[in-house]
């Protein structure tokens, strides 16, 4: 039995049963830098320079292992263009008797590669990716039996079944399963921020960032300093580095923002998790043993941890679970064009003009620029939930369909309805003033609520809370926001409207806000 052995950008783990089960005098392994999966939405340059450099290291590796390794360069002339016609052309060049690769991360794969076996006639299997804490089987179990799903509860069952951070009899340690109350601090001036670990580009690297610039040119964010980790080595560096030195102050600033300051104490790890340079388990591993050392407090690793072991591992089985649907969801019917300046920067608005410029420079914002910045606003502006999924699995160096859906249809765009969220995450500029000092840099005033100089998350929040009254009285957790919109006189909501509308209309003719 010979075996053809696919490994996609994002299964760089040689821990894999596709490598371990490997039988090194007969099978083959092949990686290829492909068109399909390189444009089939226009990524972010740093991701394509990532990626592709990423896979030339990985196999580098395996040859050094003393496996047998095919690996299709982007600029082979004779690049087939797309993972299955790699696969036909190697099937054709040599003799196979089966098919392997792990499952992919994205619904549009793993529908594709369930085809292979007719197309290629051959036997193709899809093999277990082993390297979540909980499988897509798992989940669908825990969610058979639940009318709602909260990750909370999905998290507190993964901290016992995994036995992290937990003391007798089932317990959280410290007593809480959770300490956010503790973790909502708006940094201080006074506070010194780390520097980022980078790397400098080797030979191979700079191969790639030449390529990227030759064929990518047109693909969105810059290309300038690539400084990201490409091997496991490097990768393991960046966590040792944030474990030793970010993560004792990561609780406390999780939801911070700072002007200038893209990185603060996160762990700019997604982008190697991701693609199989780091595992999981091992990163919580980190954080967990540097707690028990005495390195760091139980807020800031508790906080991180729930965040892999809760909030990613949740994602992850709520696609799988949603999917095809949750790509189609459009609880708001939401129906507006993503704003040009989405992808120039170019807007009066500090806020998103700092969280736009970091996605473009570095591929990379972090949580809250995500959510409450980016995300707000295309929920209070409504659009089209496709064109925001475009952009978010485009523009970040770390986003899969698995992992960047459910974060922006069900997490800020609240498209599904309420399957993830209990309630729409919507905020005034009150909320960015106070995690972050945006609005000191910022054309608009935070303070004013309505009128041409007023900052225009103020009125845009309570025009979208009156236009949805009807379906936002119904959630529990808006009663304190519903009360203040009954109370609030007509003349200042009749004003908030008038300013959202002629805001809006300036929006669609893309003119500068
Ligand atoms: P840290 O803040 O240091 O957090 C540690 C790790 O926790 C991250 O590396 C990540 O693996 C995990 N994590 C934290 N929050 C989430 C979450 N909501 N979903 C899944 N994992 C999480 N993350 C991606 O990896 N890919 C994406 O495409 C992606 N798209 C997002 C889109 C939106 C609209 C939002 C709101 C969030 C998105 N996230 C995504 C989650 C989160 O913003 C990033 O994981 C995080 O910013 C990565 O930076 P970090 O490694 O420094 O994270
Ligand atoms: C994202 C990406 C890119 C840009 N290019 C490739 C590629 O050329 N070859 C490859 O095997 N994988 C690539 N990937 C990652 C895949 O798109 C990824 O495996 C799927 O999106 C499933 O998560
Ligand atoms: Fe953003 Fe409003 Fe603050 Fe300006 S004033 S930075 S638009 S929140």
């Amino acid at each position: 039995m010979t075996t053809l052995r696919l490994i996609l950008g994002d299964q760089l783990d040689a821990t894999l049963p596709i490598v371990k089960d490997a039988v090194k005098t007969k099978d083959v392994f092949l990686l290829a830098e492909v068109k399909e999966e390189a444009t089939y939405v226009k990524h972010h340059k740093k991701k394509i320079a990532l990626l592709f450099s990423a896979m030339r290291h990985f196999a580098q590796q395996l040859k050094q292992d003393g496996y047998t390794v095919v690996y299709r360069k982007y600029s082979d002339p004779n690049n087939q263009g797309s993972l299955l016609n790699e696969v036909a052309r190697l099937c054709e060049k040599q003799k196979f008797d089966s098919v392997e690769v792990t499952e992919p991360g994205e619904f549009r794969l793993l529908k594709s590669m369930q085809q292979w076996q007719h197309q290629l006639k051959l036997p193709a299997t899809l093999l277990p990716d082993p390297r979540f804490f909980c499988s897509t089987e798992a989940f669908n179990q825990w969610a058979s039996d639940k009318e709602i799903l909260r990750m909370e509860y999905f998290y507190r069952q993964m901290r016992v079944d995994h036995q992290v951070l937990i003391e007798q009899d089932n317990k959280p340690i410290g007593g809480k399963w959770n300490y956010d109350k503790q973790n909502r601090e708006a940094l201080p001036d006074s506070v010194e921020i780390p520097q980022k670990v980078t790397f400098e580009p080797d030979e191979i690297t700079r191969q790639v960032i030449e390529l990227v610039k030759a064929e990518f040119g047109d693909h969105f964010g810059e290309i300038d300093n690539f400084d990201l980790a490409v091997t496991r080595e490097q990768a393991l560096k960046v966590l040792q580095h944030f474990v030793e030195v970010r993560l004792k102050d990561f609780g406390q600033y999780q939801d911070a923002m700072k002007h200038g300051q893209p990185w603060l104490f996160h762990s700019h790890i997604s982008f190697y998790i991701n693609c199989g340079l780091l595992r999981p388990k091992e990163v919580v591993q980190a954080a967990e043993q540097a707690y028990h050392s005495g390195e760091v407090p139980l807020n800031s690793a508790e906080g991180f941890i729930r965040q892999i072991l809760g909030w990613r591992e949740f994602i992850r089985g709520f696609y799988w679970h949603f999917m095809p649907n949750l790509k189609l969801d459009n609880f708001f019917k939401a129906s507006r064009d993503l704003p040009a300046f989405f992808w120039n920067g170019e807007t009066k608005m500090n806020c998103l003009r700092q969280c736009i410029n970091d996605t473009r420079e570095n591929a990379y914002a972090h949580h809250i620029q995500r959510l409450m910045v980016l995300g707000n606003f295309c929920l209070l502006t409504e659009i089209a939930p496709e064109q925001v999924q475009e952009w978010y699995l485009l523009v970040y160096a770390d986003a899969y369909e698995w992992v960047e859906l459910p974060n922006v249809n069900a997490m800020i765009l609240f498209a599904d309805g309420g399957k993830l969220a209990s309630k729409p995450y919507i905020a005034s500029g009150n909320y960015i003033n106070k995690m972050s000092d945006y609005c000191k840099h910022c054309k608009y005033k935070v303070s004013v609520k309505t009128g041409e100089t007023a900052c225009p998350f103020n009125y845009l929040y309570w025009r979208f809370v009156a236009k949805h009254q009807t379906i936002l009285s119904d959630n529990p957790r808006m009663n304190m926001v519903m009360n203040a919109l009954s109370r609030m006189s007509t003349e200042k909501l009749e004003a908030a409207q008038s300013s959202a509308t002629r805001f809006l209309s300036m929006l669609s003719k893309n003119q500068k806000i």
